[in-house]
């Protein structure tokens, strides 16, 4: 089970019953007394659960699928360290036609027009050179370990 107060809640249910008991005085204030804490406890509960989802989030973020971007005839990042199997995508956000290129010819993506991307598998640890085989000054190093 979950319960999902947080500290905004509490304070307005906490402003609620102080006004509902200014105009009514239906709710004891002994009964306020004991609701604010077990209000807060639950609140702080619930901020406990927040930071343990972000960093689950965080280890999510971590993972995430390395690229690499290409724009204004330059790779982004040009230099870049991935781990050994990573698939590595890259994407052409330029106006001309790229290639993502080893220059042992290890691996390589097809020519990709404008708005296209390419999954490498780099699954040899080393550092590899890389360049547009179209622009041959376009270049960078991935490091793979
Ligand atoms: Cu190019």
């Amino acid at each position: 089970m979950s319960i999902h107060i947080g500290a905004a809640d509490t304070s307005r249910i906490a402003v609620w019953a102080w006004e509902h008991q200014m105009t009514n005085r239906r709710i004891p204030t002994a009964a306020l007394v004991l609701l604010v804490p077990v209000l807060a406890a639950i609140a702080a509960m619930g901020t406990r659960a927040v930071k343990g989802a972000s960093t689950t989030t965080a280890a999510a973020a971590s993972t995430r699928v390395p690229s690499v971007t290409i724009k204004n005839f330059a790779f982004r990042p040009a230099k870049l360290t991935v781990a050994k199997g990573t698939r590595l995508q890259v994407t052409n956000a330029d106006a001309a036609a790229h290639t993502f290129s080893a220059r042992n010819n290890s691996f390589s993506s097809p020519v990709l027009d404008p708005g296209r991307s390419a999954t490498i598998t780099l699954g040899k640890s080393g550092t590899f050179a890389f360049y547009c085989k179209i622009h041959a000054n376009m270049t960078g190093t991935v490091v793979v370990k």
